[in-house]
């Protein structure tokens, strides 16, 4: 098949999982052409069948906002044309299944056609997609794709819930992770052995929205310092990274952790952690606690959204309310306190996630939901 993906090409787990999607649809003989602002993060420099085609919006004075959903759906309609792509996967609903949308009446409008696939992953559906500024709109692109997908059953029943779209069939696909790249046993731990030492190392991955809490994180870290030795890595940056910062003063724990930034390989450190703590307002599936678990890393994560999908309470991990940072730092207390019980939390983590969440079968599923769309 030739594909088109277009996704968010920056840090975020849509644009993560669009690009391991393309990388191993290209791995099975498929064409992908991803369409992107800017070359997706995770996409090395050079892989075979796989095209970059950059969407390029002109700035101009009159522009307060540039018309980048303009620009895109441009740069679609001449790339299916060019490459005679079947189909257009849009990953996150918000601009870009209305691109597609618009290259598609441009196709038609030249007698050539292509079918829209439109994965949704989150805030396109429980927050910015909901939002009355982009509602109509959303719900239309939403209904004109050929085919949906949503990352969890929970975010499937937002959608219907959000949208009262019943003509829509969503098909959930759950996200997926490699377990060659995704495994303790290929890294040597050597952020724990800088910053961990004896201590235990608890771990935070994201782009630093409000909606990920980040400021209980620095809370939960407080309480569990004062029962053992650890050490806080963060990992990411965006808008409440300095909240967290000042909330690490406040408490007197900033020697203790370590803001890293915005770092490609999370993996090799991973691999260090020992805890990993995901506290948000809501997920509709949370990739970065599939991939610590995936290399053996415990999550304590808040029953919220999707997140019960992924982590199984007791067993790989643990889930508490949102909010609720004395009984997330008691729990993570717990785990961390007992290795026995951590140990078969780590084992029960790995194995879960390569058996439930494997990189194969939800490519194929993929593949299928194409061939089916394209009928
Ligand atoms: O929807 C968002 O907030 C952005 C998106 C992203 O690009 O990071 O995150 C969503 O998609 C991820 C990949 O499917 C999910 O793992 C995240 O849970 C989801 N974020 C939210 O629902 C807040």
């Amino acid at each position: 098949m030739k594909i088109g993906i277009t996704c968010y090409p920056t840090y975020g787990g849509s644009g993560a999982v669009a690009t391991d999607l393309g990388i191993a649809l290209a791995e099975r003989g498929h064409e992908v052409h991803f369409i992107t602002y800017q070359q997706p993060f995770r996409l090395p420099a050079f892989l075979p069948r796989i095209f970059f085609h950059e969407v390029d919006v002109v700035r101009y004075p009159l522009f307060e906002y540039p018309p980048y959903d303009l620009a895109l759906a441009v740069r679609m309609h001449e790339v299916v044309r060019e490459h005679r792509l079947e189909v257009l996967h849009a990953h996150y609903a918000i601009p870009h299944a209305t691109s597609a949308w618009i290259a598609r009446e441009m196709l038609r409008n030249d007698g050539l056609d292509v079918r829209i696939i439109t994965t949704l992953h989150g805030t396109d559906i429980t927050l910015v997609g909901q939002d009355p500024s982009f509602q109509t709109i959303t719900k239309f692109s939403i209904e004109r794709s050929d085919g949906l997908t949503a990352v969890s059953n929970f975010l499937r029943n937002e959608t219907y819930k959000a949208f009262g779209c019943t003509s829509c069939a969503v098909e959930v696909i759950h996200n997926f992770v490699d377990p060659a790249l995704y495994d303790r046993a290929a890294y040597r731990p050597v952020l724990k052995e800088q910053l961990g030492g004896n201590r235990a190392v608890l771990m935070h991955v994201s782009n630093f929205r409000p909606v990920k809490r980040v400021r209980d994180i620095v809370h939960i870290f407080a309480r569990v310092r004062r029962a053992m030795p650890c050490v806080l890595v963060m990992v990411g940056d965006g808008p409440e990274r300095a909240a967290a910062e000042q909330e690490a003063r406040d408490l007197g724990v900033q020697d203790d952790t370590y803001f890293l930034g915005k770092l490609d390989a999370v993996a090799p450190l991973l691999a260090s952690a020992d805890l990993f703590l995901l506290p948000s307002q809501t997920e509709s599936f949370g990739l970065s606690a599939l991939e610590a678990l995936a290399c053996g890393v415990p999550v304590v994560a808040s029953r919220a959204g999707g997140i019960p999908e992924v982590v199984i309470d007791g067993e790989t991990g643990a889930l508490r309310a949102v909010g609720d940072i004395d009984d997330m730092a008691a729990v993570a207390i717990e785990i961390l306190g007992d290795r026995a019980r951590w140990m078969a939390m780590s084992t029960a983590a790995a194995a879960d996630a390569r058996r439930r969440f494997a990189r194969d079968e939800m490519v194929a599923r993929y593949e299928a939901f194409y061939a089916r769309t394209l009928g």
